[in-house]
């Protein structure tokens, strides 16, 4: 029981929101997640949610409630009640749509800024990393200009393809950390 993960098993599922332009994967994401396989997904007008209890990694048997919400321009301006009081956000990008990095980069500053926002712990999954011409991992971060997120922000950027579910476990594993760190620190913030 001496891991620093014990704690968290006792919270209730964790609150996941899944964010990103449209076509960025997030669907796929959340279907490989939950089925372990590829689902065919279609653009989504409003959100979907499940509840996923992670089978891999040190996140093994923790429950998240996600939300993955659509992408479409009209629809971003629902970002900011989805992600209000989240455990985590998850940031999709698509690695090969280098016309709309800048606006990927724009959107997802917008959300970091919100004061709700302040200090959530943030996963950025480079997705469609079987695509040639992919960029690498260290372009996207410089990019989106990760190192200029509000200072309260902590993050982790994966690689991962999610039609094969490639680094989505990984990723999980990093934001779950983050997320308990963030819990222990506004812990002991309090006792003080
Ligand atoms: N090659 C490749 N294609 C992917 C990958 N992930 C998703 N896709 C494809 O990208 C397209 C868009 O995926 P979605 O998951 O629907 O994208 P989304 O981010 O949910 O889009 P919206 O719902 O419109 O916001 C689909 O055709 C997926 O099959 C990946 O890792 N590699
Ligand atoms: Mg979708």
């Amino acid at each position: 029981m001496g891991n620093s993960f014990s704690n968290i098993s006792a919270f209730q599922s964790l609150h996941i929101v899944m964010l990103g332009l449209d076509s960025a994967g997030k669907t796929t994401v959340l279907y490989r997640l939950k089925f372990n396989e590829f689902v065919n997904t279609v653009p989504t007008i409003g959100f979907n949610t499940e509840k996923i209890k992670l089978s891999n990694g040190t996140a093994k048997g923790i429950s998240c409630h996600f939300w993955d919400v659509g992408g479409q321009e009209k629809l971003r301006p629902l970002w900011k009640s989805y992600s209000r009081c989240t455990d985590g956000i998850i940031y999709v990008v698509d690695s090969v749509d280098v016309d709309r990095l800048e606006e990927a980069k724009t959107e997802l500053h917008k959300v970091t800024k919100f004061a709700e926002n302040q200090g959530t712990p943030l996963l950025v999954i480079a997705n469609k990393q079987d695509l040639p011409k992919s960029l690498s991992v260290a372009d996207i971060e410089k990019q989106l200009a990760l190192q200029e997120l509000t200072p309260a922000t902590t993050y982790h950027i994966q690689p991962a393809c999610a039609i094969i579910g490639e680094g989505l476990h990984e990723g999980m594993d990093k934001l779950y950390e983050m997320i308990v760190k963030r819990r222990k620190s506004l812990k002991q913030k309090k006792k003080r």
